[in-house]
């Protein structure tokens, strides 16, 4: 039984937001913790000074020999993988290996709903924070979006709910972490530089509900294929203990509890009145392009099975805003309106937001590749835009896809933004869909994001003088 406190000697693998998250915790609660990090020691200044202020140690990956034998645990960052070196040595002496969220599973008394999925995770999560919130229940929201999970648990109460965005990575190195309420958006290509195949990609992102029992409910979305198989009946074997709740954007299944009739999210509760109930038109939600119809879905339903009133559910939709970076409008200029959707990092992210607008668009993408291809990419661009303008390293590759689509390199994104300008009339869109890593050119995806921005304002600008 792992207990996480002064009975215990805790190695934290990672310094970034995670690691530094998992080291406040683990020593406010008295364990002795050691961190470890394979950026150079210059690189870690700060991060060393705030843990070694905790009471924390800062041990090199090639000094840990002498200390695995005292370990209890070691808590392991997202972004490091299962076979690094340093996860080797620990394993080597039968150290137990687990992730933040595990850990933050473990030490959290309010009950989670955890949201996973290749795309929309940042936004159905903060979807069902606000659904929840605007019900009056009392909620905190963390993970992936950005404020690690560990940080939210230590305040909890059981009359609480804690919602997660969990990543495969994230998954990966879970135990126990049993969601009350799992939701699985998506599979699509995405870090192939990490797995090495989708069927192995897909199993990480299948943990989310590994832990559920009949008590607990998943939401799924049937109109992905992968996620489909899971329904009980259709494959082999029930892979699946917790209760199903299934959305599509087709009109009425057999197995939807949420699909579209006649344009308006209708819904099938599954227990009392059988009949369907009317919940809002599509055209009511505040998020453009019909993969956000789905994210809603998936919200409601979870709001749903944490016991939310359909009525005031409604009303809740209306008030949520886009995330920034996400098909997030930042300007309108002789007639062009510019878009910022940088967190579009995978090419099926692209085609989401090329089927977003029903005016011509001006594409700007590229960056560094996460070993996917730009078939379905290309395929959509040629579909619906009229220009694009390709920037980093993926430029060359996403440019034989173009068809006829005429296509612009650029150096910067300040270039980029100029020379889709040019390419765009009144009416048109010029979005920012990367497909891609921002690594290449910029810090961050929100970098990204941001660089867009300062290059649309300066147009603004330009064109106000
Ligand atoms: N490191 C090593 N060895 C390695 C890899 C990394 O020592 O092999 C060290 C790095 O030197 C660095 C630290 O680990 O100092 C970074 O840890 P990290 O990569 O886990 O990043 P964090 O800052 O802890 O952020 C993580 C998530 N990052 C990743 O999954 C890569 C953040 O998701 C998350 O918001 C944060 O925890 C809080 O929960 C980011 C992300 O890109 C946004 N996620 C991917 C995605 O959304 O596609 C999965
Ligand atoms: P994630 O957290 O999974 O990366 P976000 O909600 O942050 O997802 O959205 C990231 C990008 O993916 C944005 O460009 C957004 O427009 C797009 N997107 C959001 N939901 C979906 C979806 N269900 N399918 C495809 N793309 C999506």
């Amino acid at each position: 039984m792992m207990t996480f406190d002064a009975r215990e000697t805790v190695l934290v693998i990672g310094l970034g937001k995670s690691g530094l998250a998992s080291v406040e915790v683990l020593r406010s609660r008295g364990a002795t913790v050691y961190a470890t990090d394979e950026k150079p020691a210059v690189e870690l200044a700060d991060a060393i000074a705030t843990i070694e202020a905790q009471g924390a140690r800062f041990v090199a990956p090639d000094a840990l020999q002498p200390i695995v034998g005292a370990l209890s645990s070691a808590i392991l960052s997202p972004g490091v993988p299962l076979t690094s070196a340093v996860v080797r040595t620990v394993q080597a002496r039968n150290v137990p290996v687990l992730g933040e969220i595990e850990l933050a599973f473990r030490l959290c008394k309010a009950p989670i709903v955890a949201v996973t999925g290749t795309k929309g995770k940042s936004t159905t999560t903060a979807l069902i924070g606000h659904l929840l919130r605007e019900c009056g229940v009392s909620v905190r929201v963390g993970g992936n979006i950005g404020n690690p999970l560990i940080k939210e648990v230590p305040e909890m109460r059981a009359t609480d709910w804690l919602v997660a965005e969990v990543s495969s990575f994230q998954l990966e190195t879970i135990r126990a972490f049993k969601p009350r309420v799992s939701v699985l958006l998506n599979i699509a290509p995405d870090h192939l530089d990490r797995y090495h195949s989708m069927d192995e990609y897909a199993e990480a992102k299948f943990r989310i509900f590994a832990n559920q029992s009949f008590n607990d409910f998943f939401v799924g979305n049937l109109d992905d294929e992968r996620i489909a198989m899971l329904e009980t009946g259709r494959g082999e074997t029930t892979r699946m203990q917790s209760r199903q709740l299934w959305f599509t954007l087709h009109e009425r299944h057999d197995n939807a509890t949420m699909y579209l009739q006649g344009g308006a999210i209708t819904y099938a509760p599954i227990a009392g009145d059988p009949r369907p109930v009317k919940l809002l038109d599509r055209r009511e939600i505040p998020l453009a392009g019909a993969h956000n119809v789905q994210n809603v879905m998936a919200a409601l339903l979870a709001a749903l099975a944490v016991g939310c009133d359909p009525a005031r559910l409604r009303d809740a939709v209306k008030t949520f805003r886009p995330m920034p970076h996400r098909l997030e409008p930042v300007g309108e200029i002789d007639g062009v309106l510019y878009v910022d959707d940088s967190k579009s990092t995978n090419p099926g992210s692209v085609v989401a937001a090329l089927f977003a607008f029903d005016r011509p668009i001006v594409l700007i993408a590229g960056g560094r590749s996460k070993g996917t291809d730009f078939i379905e990419l290309g395929v959509a661009a040629r579909h619906r835009a009229k220009a694009m303008v390709l920037i980093g390293e993926a430029a060359a590759e996403i440019a034989e896809h173009a068809g006829a689509v005429p296509v612009i390199r650029a150096g910067s994104m300040e270039d980029a933004v100029a020379k889709a300008r040019g390419a765009a009339a009144a009416g048109d869109v010029v979005l920012l869909s990367p497909g891609c890593a921002s690594f290449d050119m910029f810090r961050s995806a929100e970098h990204r994001g941001e660089m867009f921005v300062t290059a649309v304002r300066a147009l603004h600008e330009k064109a106000g003088a």
